[in-house]
């Protein structure tokens, strides 16, 4: 497949018209020493959502995946994560889509009557590598529906240009994105402001799946580096990790 190169600042850009999936690009890059480049595709043959799940990735969709090397303990990868979905959020509502954030790495377009409270516009996917007490790489994956039929998605999804009735000029949006996310990241303090503020979860009775088990209760709040908050019947409970579902109202 052919290979572009170019920049949008502050990434360097390499362009892949199909590839399997651009976080594995992005981690074979980190591993090399090469952080810093945006690996960005126009469909995906193998993507890849959390817990080996699949990511449908047709052709029109934005695909990308950049490696930084944050001097973070991986403890607090997280906040990388709660960091690109704002920078997501931001950059769909820059063309007009209302979107919101569902904990942790959801981007969605609000429906109080869609199963999981609404319908999925992108998602994240943050892998890492590291050693006890700092990251080497953080590969951030993010997918987003563009110009995709909702009808080549699974059920529950939307798109960009579903939501807004427009054709999506997709380099802008990965522009905006990207500089959101750069901005976000040099200034760790002002991710969970923004995260809250953009947050369709916080104030939902919600359940989140844990690997330890399920937690039922109302999200109160998000605390660093990224764990929800929730008022159970037992009292306070913080998860830091998880699968969340919007209970209807
Ligand atoms: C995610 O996983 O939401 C993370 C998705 C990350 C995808 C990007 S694309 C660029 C980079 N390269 C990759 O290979 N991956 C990253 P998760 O929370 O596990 O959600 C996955 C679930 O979302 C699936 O099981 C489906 O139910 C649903 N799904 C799959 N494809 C979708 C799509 N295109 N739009 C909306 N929902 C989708």
């Amino acid at each position: 497949a052919a290979i572009q190169y170019g920049s949008t600042a502050p990434y360097g850009i390499e362009f892949h018209d199909t590839i399997n999936s651009t976080n594995d690009r992005a981690r074979e890059l980190a591993d090399a020493g090469n952080t810093g480049i945006a690996v960005v595709a126009d469909e995906q043959t193998g993507g890849r959502g959390r817990l080996d799940r699949d990511w449908a990735a047709p052709a029109g969709g934005i695909y990308v995946s950049v490696a930084i090397s944050p001097d973070l303990p991986p403890a607090q990868a997280p906040i990388v994560t709660l960091a690109a979905a704002v920078a997501v959020t931001d950059a769909c509502r820059d063309v007009g889509a209302d979107a919101h954030i569902k904990w942790p790495n959801d981007v969605l377009v609000p429906d109080p009557t869609a199963e999981r409270g609404g319908t999925k516009l992108a998602g994240i996917l943050t892998e890492m590598q590291g050693e006890a007490d700092r990251v080497s790489w953080i590969v951030v994956g993010i997918g987003i529906n563009a110009n995709v039929d909702p009808d080549a998605l699974p059920p529950g999804a939307t798109s960009l240009r579903a939501a807004t009735g427009d054709r999506i000029d997709r380099s802008r949006v990965t522009r905006t994105l990207l500089e959101r996310f750069h901005e976000l990241t040099a200034a760790p303090e002002s991710v969970l402001p923004a995260w809250r503020d953009r947050a369709a979860t916080i104030g939902r009775d919600v359940r989140v799946e844990t690997t330890t088990g399920a937690v039922e209760g109302t999200a109160v709040d998000v605390e660093f580096p990224g764990a929800l908050v929730l008022e159970t019947d037992d009292g306070t409970e913080t998860v830091l990790s998880g699968d969340c579902e919007h209970l209807r109202p």
